[in-house]
């Protein structure tokens, strides 16, 4: 058994969880799956994230378990689906004077933790949570696979890109022998949308710019659009689906504004196009099909820079 959940659950007295910033279904899912992991060893453990759990996760089981703030010292940190420290966000703590591990599957994740289980093979972090779950023998709970399943399901895009494997589609199969309903968390997860989230839809998608003979689909969220509508950053999530949704187009860019000023930056694309590269040379990462970075400047220039950088990658 390479994790052993009770060995470190007598080994450390207290014991973190966390995830990256703007978490997904495969963060949050994942962290779920080894809280009640630890919980089934009789350990109680804590879950770190550095902002509240997005409003269309949260009714997953669970979610209200997150802290975010740290409140104590702990002597054994777990980083779960985050590939760097720095996609922690603002989690304050001084990680590098404790043991950590890590449990991933980002292909550009960075060795910084002590224990590294980091598979790029898996489609998502939460298939790994669910072979540490039945290594250590642990029972799955309907609400427990509905996380799992949650995470796989996003991670894949709902089973529809490169990394829907074989391999995906088995343990999505051993989940639904736990008890996870596929669709109720299609439905929460893939078709309900908030009333203001279809707005920004429309203004960003009547807005779509293309680029490189329409091989390049472009589309930027400003920080006055997301409070004239009302959203918040993460209703910005799966807009960018139907920009690579258009003919011909092969990667998707959706700049948006922060608060801070910075530009979040996402990127998608067709199979064979490694967009992950493209996030990489401005400091991000991701996976091939979709990655992220951080640009600051003008926003013509972050622009300009982007569209140039992605026009290499397109065939
Ligand atoms: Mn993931």
């Amino acid at each position: 058994m390479k994790i052993n959940l009770k060995e470190l659950s007598t080994k450390y007295d207290n014991i973190a969880v966390v995830i990256h910033t703007r978490p997904d279904g495969d963060a949050i899912g994942s962290a779920i799956g080894l809280y009640h992991g630890f919980s089934m060893v009789g350990k109680e453990i804590d879950l770190l994230c550095d902002m509240e759990i997005p409003r269309k996760m949260s009714f997953l089981y669970g979610t209200d378990k997150f802290k975010t703030t740290v409140e104590k010292k702990y002597d054994f940190v777990i980083f779960s689906d985050c590939g760097d420290p720095s996609r922690v966000g603002n989690i304050d703590m001084d990680w590098r004077s404790t043991k950590t591990m890590c449990i991933d599957h980002h292909q550009s994740s960075t060795n910084f933790c002590d224990i590294p289980n980091v598979d790029p093979s898996s489609a998502s972090t939460c298939q790994l949570v669910l072979d540490i779950l039945e290594e250590n023998q642990i029972e799955i709970t309907p609400d427990v696979a509905n996380c799992l399943y949650a995470g796989l399901m996003t991670d894949t895009g709902n089973f529809s890109h490169t990394n829907a494997t074989a391999k995906a589609f088995s343990d999505a199969s051993k989940l639904c022998n736990y008890g996870a309903c596929p669709n109720v968390l299609n439905r929460r997860i893939f078709k309900l949308m908030e009333g203001n989230k279809i707005k920004l839809l429309g203004n960003t998608m009547s807005n779509l710019k293309f680029f490189e003979d329409g091989r390049v689909a472009f589309f930027y969220m400003s920080l006055e659009l997301l409070e004239k509508l009302e959203v918040g950053s993460s209703a910005s999530e799966g807009l960018i689906d139907f920009a690579l949704s258009v003919e011909n187009v092969q990667i998707a860019i959706a700049v948006m504004q922060s608060a801070d000023k910075t530009f979040k930056v996402s990127l998608r694309s067709i199979s064979d196009i490694e967009v992950n590269r493209v996030a990489e040379h401005f400091g991000g990462g991701g996976h091939k099909q979709a990655a992220g970075c951080t640009l600051n400047g003008y926003y013509e220039d972050v622009k300009d820079k982007l569209i140039r950088q992605a026009s290499f990658y397109t065939i």
